[in-house]
């Protein structure tokens, strides 16, 4: 989901929830999740890649996601623990794909290259108002700098949100969409 819907807050919970019923979870992000992609994650953050254009971040994002799945998916996946990842591709096909209007054909070729067969088993949507997130995520925020994406204007939100409903509808066996507008407890139940 968008800014501010509560990925991170629901993330750490059901992984609390399912370690209570003995699964083994590794919590992890994107972009980053791994030293290497971590590295990336700052550069595409504090927007060193965005003058080079949406293509060059779309292939940023997916660089960090194959060191990503490399070091720390897969073996945690290979170690029998669950992964909860805060963010994956579908963030790819929302943000450059849908948003930043790149080529849908260009950027499932680019998501062929970085997963090959490997899929989620299960992706959680995250569904808010955006004036709800943006008010949610500015309120964690504080007086701290809004990094690349935070900058962007309420139109870049609200396409955001349909893109993310959009993949929901495409791939319903895959997607679940949850209204994140309740308090977390709610949501997380
Ligand atoms: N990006 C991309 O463009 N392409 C890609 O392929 C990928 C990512 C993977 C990463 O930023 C940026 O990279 C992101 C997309 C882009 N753009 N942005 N912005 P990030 O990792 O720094 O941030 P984020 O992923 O957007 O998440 P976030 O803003 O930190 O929000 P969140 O994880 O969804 O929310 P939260 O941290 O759980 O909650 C936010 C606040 O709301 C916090 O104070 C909570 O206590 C509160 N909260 C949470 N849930 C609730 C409920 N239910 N009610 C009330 N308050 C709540």
């Amino acid at each position: 989901g968008g800014e501010g819907a509560g990925k991170s807050t629901l993330a750490k919970t059901l992984a609390a929830k399912l370690e209570a019923r003995g699964v083994r979870c590794l919590v992890t992000r994107e972009p980053g999740g791994s030293p290497k992609a971590e590295t990336i994650r700052s550069a595409l953050l504090a927007g060193e890649i965005a003058p080079f254009g949406a293509f060059a971040e779309a292939l940023m994002f997916q660089a960090a996601r194959i060191d990503h799945l490399d070091q720390t998916i897969f073996p945690a996946l290979r170690r029998g623990q669950w992964v909860i990842s805060d963010r994956f591709a579908d963030s790819t096909r929302a943000y450059q794909g849908a948003v930043g209007r790149l080529d849908p054909v260009l950027i499932a070729g680019l998501e062929r290259a970085a997963l090959g067969a490997f899929r989620p088993a299960l992706t959680l949507i995250l569904d808010l108002p955006v004036t709800i997130g943006l008010a949610r995520a500015d309120a964690r925020r504080g007086t701290g700098q809004a990094d690349r994406f935070e900058k962007e204007g309420r139109d870049f939100h609200e396409r955001l949100r349909e893109a993310y409903l959009r993949i929901g509808e495409d791939e319903p066996g895959r997607c679940v969409v949850i209204d994140a507008a309740p308090p977390a407890d709610a949501v997380a139940e």
